[in-house]
């Protein structure tokens, strides 16, 4: 009896799981947005340094429509919110006749460190400026819940600092 009653509440816990990421999944259906460094990438990238570009390449969005890209810092995404404003500036692009998006240099170096999300809104369906299911995004991928990040650059002069203690740590062990 007391099984019984175990694997029903963990039976419910599963199901309501289930149905909770599903609806998130569901949540933005207007294709894919991936994050890339140059054109010619195959892979996404997902962590940039300051001195690299950030491109998005986007699939499966609504042909022959123009989108607008924007840069956000990283946030808990959903459906009906408002955009907030971008940290670079937001870029036109058009799909093709089968929803393909031309890689698109979104944000020139040097890029800021931080953690950041890309919303392709819809200009031609759904509602501008609001996130819904017309719309195309990179989020959940790393660190957490961001689309791609940026991490700072540790200078020169930090790295010898270290390297020099680290050498002294080392000749102090043999002597
Ligand atoms: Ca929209
Ligand atoms: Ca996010
Ligand atoms: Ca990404």
């Amino acid at each position: 009896m007391k099984a019984n009653f175990l694997f029903t509440i963990l039976l419910t816990f599963i199901l309501f799981t289930l149905l909770l990421s599903l609806a998130y999944a569901t949540q933005i259906t207007g294709g894919t947005i991936t994050s890339i460094s140059k054109p010619t990438d195959r892979e996404e990238i997902n962590k940039f340094k300051p001195t690299d570009n950030v491109y998005a390449k986007g699939s499966a969005l609504k042909p022959l429509r123009r989108y607008i890209i924007y840069i956000i810092n990283d946030t808990w995404l959903e459906e009906g919110m408002v955009i907030p404003p971008s940290v670079a500036n937001p870029v036109t692009a058009t799909t093709d006749a089968t929803g393909y998006l031309a890689p698109t240099l979104i944000w020139a170096s040097p890029l800021k460190p931080g953690n950041y999300d890309i919303i392709a809104d819809c200009q031609d369906e759904g509602v501008k400026g609001f996130l819904d299911d017309s719309d195309a995004i990179d989020d959940m991928e790393i660190n957490d819940t961001a689309g791609f990040f940026v991490i700072p650059e540790v200078p020169f002069g930090v790295i010898m600092a270290l390297s020099a203690c680290a050498l002294a740590f080392l000749i102090k062990r043999k002597i």
